[in-house]
């Protein structure tokens, strides 16, 4: 059945769903407070590098079936998508979620659904946001309904995996999660599992956990394999060829909005209870400090001033323009400060933004003392490195993301 649905937070998430739905056939009112955003879809495009999300953003908008607005409008359903960062403290800031909450107050009526789908600390939507719900006077769970369905999408592959991937939709009552059923079984294909608002939550946290735990044991036996002088990747990939292991990859450090901060909500949750989940943040949190360590070392009889660095890669993953949180970007301003000439090259982000121009792979090698992969970007897998160290017998590579081989 069609609905109107209000979307609040036009972001990685938001501004998807709000297409997808749409081309759908409900009516959409998507409402974000950035004016970029806003004119970026009035004009049918996306303000983010996502594959075909330009072109559904067109079919929405051309459908008559997306409008966007700085503020909320009466709808059926509201669906809110807003940013859930992490405090100085690690504990979540949950003020957007809050403030989404206020801005629809004065559009709820009886019969009306609330989602939240941004990532939270388990009892958010049953605590929190219920409660800033109830202020409209109707009754939560009775005339109103709540519920909490996470996304589990990979950059770079959100439209395929919003429509193919299973969803967990938890409500706050049986009532509030199989009315939000409704909404997700008009787009997506995948199972929807229906659960609590709290089981849901949870599950989204733990999902993002278990692949900070495994990053973070795969950085460990990076650094232990280093102390050992034997190739980690190496043996990495030995160790996967038993049917039941599957070790993910060491890298320069976890990037990104979701893995490097949702194991962090369930920490605040009782952290004498999470060692664990906390060594494994911390383990993840040193890869930079390790990273930049190592060609301190191998330049610590040189003055910084008298070494030229090419950086490849700034992103805080392949093949995405987002550098939020990106150890890459980390890296690169610690080797700045201690005075090395760094060169850099991103193909992806536009990084002029943060004050760096990116140098052509075409030169960016010349009288490069080191080359440091800090992200495998398809582009770099066809570097051929030995041809690099004819030219220059003495340069230091260095293959964070082990995509070249040794
Ligand atoms: N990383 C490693 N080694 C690995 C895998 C990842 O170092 O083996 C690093 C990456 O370089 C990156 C970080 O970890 O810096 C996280 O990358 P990721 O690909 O594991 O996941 P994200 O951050 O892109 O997580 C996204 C999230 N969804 C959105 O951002 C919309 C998350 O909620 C999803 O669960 C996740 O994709 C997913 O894999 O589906």
């Amino acid at each position: 059945m069609k609905k109107s649905i209000c979307i609040i937070g036009l972001g990685y998430i938001g501004l998807p769903t709000a297409s997808i739905l749409a081309t759908k056939g409900h009516q959409i009112i998507g409402v974000d407070v950035n004016d970029n955003i806003i004119n970026c879809v009035k004009e049918g495009h996306s303000p983010v590098c996502e594959p075909d999300l330009d072109l559904l953003i067109k079919a929405a908008v051309n459908s008559g079936n997306l409008t966007v607005h700085k503020t909320p409008s009466p709808a059926d359903a509201f669906i809110i998508c807003v940013p859930t960062p992490f405090l100085d403290n690690k504990e979540a800031d949950l003020s957007f979620v809050e403030k989404a909450g206020e801005s629809i107050l004065p559009y709820l009526k009886k019969g009306d659904l609330v989602i939240l789908e941004s990532t939270v600390p388990p009892g958010t939507t049953a605590g929190l946001l219920a409660k800033v719900i109830a202020k409209s006077g109707l009754k939560v769970g009775e005339d109103i309904h709540v519920a909490f369905c996470p996304e589990r999408v990979l950059p770079g592959r959100i439209l395929i995996e919003l429509v193919s991937n299973d969803r967990v939709v938890g409500g706050i009552n049986p009532a509030s999660a199989e009315k939000a059923r409704e909404i997700y079984s008009s787009f997506v294909e995948g199972n929807i599992f229906l659960t609590d608002a709290t089981t849901a939550e949870m599950s989204k946290l733990v999902e993002n956990s278990y692949r900070d735990v495994n990053i973070a044991f795969a950085n460990e036996l990076r650094k232990i394999c280093d102390f050992m002088g034997i190739d980690v990747w190496e043996v990495i990939s030995l160790a996967n060829r038993h049917p039941r292991v599957n070790i993910l990859n060491p890298g320069p450090g976890v990037g990104g909005h979701c893995i490097a901060v949702d194991p962090w909500f369930i920490v605040q949750i009782n952290p004498a209870l999470t060692p664990l989940i906390t060594a494994a943040r911390n383990v993840n949190d040193s890869m930079p400090d390790y990273i930049t360590g190592l060609i301190n070392n191998r330049f610590k009889q040189e003055k910084p001033g008298d070494v030229t660095i090419a950086i490849l890669g700034l992103t805080y993953k392949a093949d995405v323009d987002d550098l939020r949180e990106s150890p890459a970007l980390n890296i690169t301003r610690k080797l700045i400060a201690q005075g090395y000439n760094v060169k850099i090259n991103e193909p992806h982000a536009r990084i002029e933004k943060m004050g760096f121009s990116s140098t052509p792979l075409e030169t960016i090698f010349n009288k490069a003392q080191a080359v440091i992969l800090l992200v495998n970007h398809s582009i770099y897998k066809t570097i051929n490195t030995e041809s690099l160290l004819k030219q220059n017998p003495n340069c230091f590579i260095l293959d964070t993301r082990g995509i070249w081989k040794k």
